[in-house]
């Protein structure tokens, strides 16, 4: 039937059956309605269809997700061969299966040093909530159960759970939900562009560094070091606004941890996996976490899948416990994702992505954005680390600051962009780029080609161009 009708009218039809029947995330439904959803039906290499047929480039990997790209035959087959051979399993009644444990083996290979041994689950959410259950347990184990405060920071993105949105420190997440949950507190975020607006004056990036950690520590010590559990950040702070930390930041943080004994969780769901030019963000900066969660590019995003990794001290508590670990899912472990997982790391390894996005195509990205925006009169910063970028839109480029958020700058770029068939997220008004790790010069060229076009036409409309 379906093959019969024409491109319009199957379109037509999944929009209707999507607005009549579909709850999409993050979305009100009522405007999705209005403005028509779009029905993308394939993919390839850093390319999306849509149902009429329109190109897409993706500049967004999805979610910051598909490392090597849409269309890879080989992760395909290797998760199909799973679904063949053992479409499902679980591991609760004293059964693994051969991709899960491949798969953590393979992962002890390239986390960092003394994270041996993995949890799995299903999505970056599920693996932060958690995280944190092992972290109540591990205090608990220790006999200092009032450790129970989970700190983070302003503009973190740690998911949509109970307690991974509590842990988020994106204002807008809460108060549907009357979230945060008790026990969760927020320190600042390491934000050097913001902190001229934020009344911080004109501190350099080091000092700001060290004085957001100082804050950082000055909050411990108000809740009292006995009650603060743990602290929780990505290396890069990544849906917050593309935020990285100035080089003083993560040695400070460290040494606030290890002098307060508050266990250290690294969220790595997008810089994981070669983003920022090493296998994760603990590499980049450093950072020796006592757990951390992972996901996202994990699979490339072609089967949900996520892990928590312990480190050895808390490995060591958890694992020598004498007792059940009541925790789990359904899912943890999954034989058809483990699968995909594995074929996505050894792909990852095979086609050397984590040395590309290093030396060669992460840089030629930030280069060429710095070329093409860092005298436009409305971009007041381009940085980036690996195959993640930002471009600051802003009023004035002498001074670190905001257009009014009513302006809603940000979304219109955006709406010019996806017009332009380019995929860029706008985060407030900054404009945000993580390619896919195995996109081309050309293709790098092609979407700073449309970057560019939107970001004129946006300035054009501001009266600025
Ligand atoms: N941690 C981080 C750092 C994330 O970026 C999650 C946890 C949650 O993962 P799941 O798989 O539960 O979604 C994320 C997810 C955006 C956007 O618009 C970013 C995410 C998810 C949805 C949208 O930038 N990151």
């Amino acid at each position: 039937m379906a093959q019969q009708r024409s491109t319009e009218e199957l379109t037509r039809h999944w929009q209707a059956q999507d607005a009549a029947h579909h709850i999409h995330p993050f979305s009100d439904a009522g405007a999705l309605i209005r403005e028509r959803v779009r029905v993308i039906t394939r993919a390839d290499g850093v390319y999306l269809w849509d149902s009429e047929g329109e190109r897409l480039i993706d500049g967004m990997a999805g979610l910051w997700c598909v490392q090597v790209g849409y269309g890879n035959r080989e992760l395909a087959e290797a998760g199909y061969e799973a679904l063949k051979t053992l479409p499902y399993y679980n591991h609760f009644f004293k059964t693994t299966n051969p991709w899960t444990v491949e798969l953590a083996a393979k992962l002890a290979q390239v986390l960092p040093s003394g994270h041996q041994h993995l949890l799995f689950a299903n999505s970056g959410s599920e693996a932060n909530d958690s995280a944190l259950k092992l972290i109540r347990y591990y205090w608990n184990r220790k006999g200092k159960p009032e450790k129970k405060i989970h700190l983070s920071r302003d503009y973190a993105y740690h998911g949509a759970t109970m307690a991974a949105a509590s842990l988020s420190g994106l204002s807008p997440m809460h108060p549907q939900w009357d979230l945060p949950l008790p026990g969760f507190a927020k320190v600042p975020a390491p934000y050097w562009f913001g902190a001229h607006a934020a009344g911080y004056g004109d501190i350099g990036p080091e000092e700001f560094g060290l004085l957001v950690a100082g804050q950082m520590e000055d909050r411990i010590r108000e809740l009292g070091p006995h009650r603060v559990a743990s602290f929780s950040a990505e290396p890069i702070q990544g849906a917050g606004g593309l935020i990285f930390p100035p080089s003083t930041y993560w040695p400070e943080v460290q040494r606030i941890c290890s002098e307060y004994d508050v266990l250290l969780h690294l969220d790595e769901v997008i810089t994981g996996f070669g983003r920022t030019g090493e296998w994760f963000g603990a590499d980049t900066y450093s950072i020796a976490p006592d757990i951390m969660t992972m996901a996202k590019g994990l699979s490339s995003g072609y089967q949900p899948i996520s892990a928590v990794s312990l480190g050895g001290r808390m490995a060591e508590i958890i694992l020598t416990a004498n007792e059940e670990l009541v925790h789990g899912f359904t899912y943890s472990g999954h034989p058809v994702a483990a699968a995909v997982a594995v074929k996505n790391l050894e792909t990852i390894e095979s086609l050397g992505l984590v040395s590309r996005v290093k030396h060669a195509i992460g840089p030629y990205l930030l280069r060429r954005l710095r070329e093409t925006f860092e005298s436009h009169p409305i971009v007041g910063e381009v940085r980036g680390k690996g195959m993640l970028a930002a471009i600051e839109l802003v009023p004035d480029k002498r001074i670190r600051g905001f257009f009014p958020r009513d302006r809603d700058v940000g979304t219109r770029c955006r709406n010019y962009c996806m017009a332009n068939g380019l995929v860029m997220r706008a985060i407030r008004d900054t404009m945000v780029l993580a390619p896919p790790l195995v996109a081309t010069e050309a293709e790098i060229d092609d979407m700073t080609a449309r970057a560019r076009d939107a970001i004129d036409r946006t300035a054009r409309d501001l009266g600025r161009l």
